[in-house]
């Protein structure tokens, strides 16, 4: 018999790709980075999906979590000495990618221990605060938040109302801040008040007379976090808990940096969990006498998710190598915040939309995605002021 002129492209296993990872990001990283994704993979996969369900629905942090992520070196990852585990940005930017994918809230606590308590004590204490906090705050001993955001606008934290005046050696801080991660359970709270001398940031103590947290009730979005008020009626701060290596907006600013670039890396974690629903999902239900997945229209909106979950994945990729690299600059974490919460909460929306009336249940993680992700699209920078920072950026000129 003549040979096949026109023999079948052998065909390569399906199975070889996975369709959370077209481009194989995996594969570019180091076996440490891959060691830190596989053990965070697995707390997410036994301790946090088995009960974040309930948690939202109970508007609940799962408070039980934090001795866990500690156990795992997970709070202040990023931070070398003072117990912390010294890991890279990447590995950091791993562990918000695995947290995300069981919820916002649970990687919104490690941000904000992480980024926005801890690394301005570490990167603006002095040595004794150093001490004092975070060994402790890595053993999840001491939980902290980061108060910035005031009522009146968080988008332009320069027009701060909060004010510390000193008074002998100590500081009299009057104010009040609004939208507060782990606030009402903080015991420690990283404060930014106008002084004389420009913006500072203060440690403020939970119990310290006069300051006050309480927790913001009814929220729709991210409810297994907590969120709160922080107010400061002549509260004394003594002198020896101001940070002494910063004065300026650029303090708190370079800690919404350290977050952002978690947050870009984090959204993903959530897209991938909507897209394997979605994967599943389609598969199994049949209309009009086929699978779901078996429709033009399905298998578009479901391959554009893939592509856009890929883009997002090359670019934190590529700006956590810059952030190890010491490149990285603020105008790639706003591109990349943007671009990857966008991202995702497109597609969460999407996978809602194409789950039907099922859609709508807390059985199914999307919609608890989408509704966390109205947050993270605007907590640290608005989508908008991201959006104006790049302009700025091209243009040179400012538009806020
Ligand atoms: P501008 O003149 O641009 O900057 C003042 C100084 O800061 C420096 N700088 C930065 N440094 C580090 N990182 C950045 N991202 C920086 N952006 C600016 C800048 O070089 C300058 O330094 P110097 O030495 O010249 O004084 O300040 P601006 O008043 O024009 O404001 C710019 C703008 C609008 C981008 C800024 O105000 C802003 O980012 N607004 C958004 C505020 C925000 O993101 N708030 C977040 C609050 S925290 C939070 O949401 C936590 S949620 C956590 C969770 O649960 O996960
Ligand atoms: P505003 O600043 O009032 O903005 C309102 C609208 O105006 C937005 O759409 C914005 O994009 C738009 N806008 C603003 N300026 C311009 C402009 N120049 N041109 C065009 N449009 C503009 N803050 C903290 O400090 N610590 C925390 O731990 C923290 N955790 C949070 C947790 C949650 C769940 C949420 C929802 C918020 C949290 N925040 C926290 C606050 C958050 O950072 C702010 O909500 C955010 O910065 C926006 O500020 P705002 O809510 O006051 O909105």
């Amino acid at each position: 018999m003549a040979a096949n002129p026109h023999p079948a492209t052998p065909k390569k296993s399906a199975a070889a790709i996975d369709p959370l990872d077209l481009f194989d990001v995996r594969g570019s990283l180091t076996e440490e980075e891959r060691l830190v994704q596989d053990s965070v993979a697995r707390l997410v996969d036994a301790e946090v999906l088995p009960v974040i369900q309930k948690a939202f629905e109970e508007h609940k942090f799962p408070r039980d979590l934090v001795p866990k992520l500690a156990e795992l070196g997970l709070l202040g990852s990023s931070i070398h000495g003072y117990d912390c585990a010294g890991l890279n940005a990447v590995c950091y930017g791993l562990i918000c990618q695995e947290l995300e994918r069981g919820d916002s809230g649970i990687r919104s606590f490690v941000s904000v221990q992480s980024s926005l308590c801890m690394y301005p004590i570490y990167a603006f204490g002095s040595e004794e605060q150093k001490q004092k906090y975070l060994p402790r705050m890595a053993r999840g001993e001491l939980i902290g938040c980061f108060g910035l955001t005031e009522p009146h606008g968080g988008s332009d934290p320069a027009n701060m109302k909060t004010h510390a005046k000193p008074r002998g050696p100590d500081w009299v801080l009057n104010g009040a801040k609004m939208w507060i991660t782990n606030g009402a359970i903080a015991d420690l709270a990283v404060v930014w008040a106008m002084t004389p001398e420009g913006i500072r940031g203060f440690i403020v103590e939970k119990g310290t007379p006069g300051f006050s947290a309480p927790e913001i009730q009814h929220k729709f979005s991210l409810r297994a976090s907590v969120t709160s008020a922080l107010f400061f009626d002549n509260v004394v701060v003594p002198g020896d808990r101001v940070l002494p290596g910063i004065v300026g907006l650029k303090g708190p600013l370079s800690c919404l940096t350290q977050a952002r670039y978690g947050i870009a890396w984090g959204v993903i974690g959530a897209a991938q969990a909507c897209l394997k629903t979605m994967l599943d999902y389609t598969q199994s239900r049949t209309l009009f006498g086929r699978p779901l997945a078996q429709n033009q229209m399905i298998q578009v909106r479901l391959a554009d998710m893939a592509r856009r979950i890929t883009t997002a994945q090359l670019l934190a990729l590529q700006l956590g190598r810059m952030k190890d690299a010491g490149t990285m600059q603020p105008a790639h974490v706003s591109l990349a915040k943007w671009n990857n919460v966008r991202m995702a909460l497109d597609i969460a929306r999407d996978c809602r939309d194409m789950l039907g009336g099922a859609g709508i249940s807390a059985e199914f993680p999307p919609i608890r995605h989408m509704l966390n992700l109205e947050s993270v699209i605007t907590y640290e920078g608005t989508e908008t002021i991201h959006q104006l920072t790049i302009g700025r950026q091209l243009t040179g000129l400012n538009a806020f």
